[in-house]
């Protein structure tokens, strides 16, 4: 009898022993991880475009929350491998384009399937599940230079970082972001002042770290308040690599990409547009310098990064950059 007790009474220890191993196994896994979207000046003129931060090692079964934080748009979108990057709105519909379209939050990505929020700012969350180990890429559909890596491990590798590390990360390279930002600023002020009548259209510079790329933009048209005479030109030019912007007058058209009728091409490739009232609607289409050359692909074209407009009538001509007055991307022409 004593020895059957002493059998069972081991028996029970063992079993319950087990029990809380593999009660301990699935309490550890399942983490959710955090992360910001993008970071903005108080004016939200200078705007980091960069996932805060842009690596994590996690393990399978983990989960990542992203936060956005800016009131400049972007979207958390897994591609599958090697799948074409969309544009980001359909040039027929206007309509965002996305995985095709957006997936729930709470998606699990593996690989298999393409996940992505729809665009979002301030307020809004996106939370990916990772089930399976693999490396993965993250990118915005809205800026090309801004880009991230999800290392998911196995349960049974040690991690090397803990969500204080992650969020001390994200704290430097915001405040990086946004200092580079402000040194862009002088540099686009003082590019303008180097010839009459011009106007820097944003600025902005690409960076890197180990995860990938994130860009640092100035959303604000740069140069002394611009005050000409009747039949003056002045010029506009985009210093940002991405993104891009534009310079409208009047009524914003629906399709802001390309240029409005009547703008025409100078002997320098330059698009030239005229504003003779401020009843005129006169759009740049979209400035900037998108084309990087790749190695094997067939070389890119001179980008559009001007605009040149002449005043045939005085007054106050307001304009926008169609992309950005939301952040306060404006500007004002003066013309006796
Ligand atoms: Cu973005």
């Amino acid at each position: 009898m004593q020895k059957f007790h002493s059998i069972s009474r081991r028996a029970a220890s063992l079993l319950v022993a087990a029990f809380l191993a593999g009660a301990g196994t699935s309490a550890v896994s399942a983490t959710q991880w955090q992360a910001l979207v993008g970071a903005q000046s108080a004016d939200l003129g200078n705007q980091a475009l960069a996932f805060l931060p842009n690596e994590f090692w996690i393990h399978a079964g983990d989960s990542i929350r992203f936060t956005f934080s800016t009131s400049e748009l972007h979207t958390v979108t897994f591609l599958k491998p090697g799948q074409t990057r969309p544009p980001l709105n359909s040039p027929v519909t206007g309509n965002f384009v996305g995985c095709p379209g957006t997936t729930a939050d709470g998606s699990g990505f593996d690989g298999s399937l393409c996940v992505s929020s729809g665009p979002s700012t301030t307020g809004l969350t996106y939370t990916v599940n990772f089930p399976s180990a693999n490396n993965f890429k993250l990118v915005c559909l809205v800026h090309t230079r801004m880009t991230g890596a999800i290392h998911v491990l196995p349960l049974s590798a040690p991690l090397p970082y803990d969500q204080a590390f992650y969020d001390r990360q994200a704290g430097i390279d915001r405040a990086g972001l946004l200092a580079d930002a402000i040194g862009l600023e002088g540099l686009g002020y003082f590019d303008a002042l180097q010839t009459a009548h011009e106007v820097t259209a944003g600025i902005s510079a690409v960076l890197a770290t180990g995860g990938g790329s994130e860009t640092t933009s100035v959303m604000r048209f740069l140069g002394p308040t611009m005050v000409v005479h009747v039949g003056d030109t002045v010029e506009w030019t985009n210093l940002a690599t991405p993104p891009f912007h534009t310079i409208t007058f009047g009524t914003e058209p629906a399709n802001l990409m390309p240029p409005s009728p009547g703008v025409t091409l100078d002997p320098d490739g330059v698009r030239h547009g005229v504003v003779g009232s401020v009843n005129d609607s006169v759009n740049s289409g979209f400035i900037g310098a998108p084309n990087q050359e790749t190695v094997l692909q067939p070389q890119s074209p001179l980008d559009f990064t001007r605009f040149r407009v002449t005043f045939t009538a005085p007054g106050t001509f307001n304009y926008i950059c169609g992309l950005h007055d939301v952040l306060g991307m404006k500007g004002t022409v003066i013309v006796h």
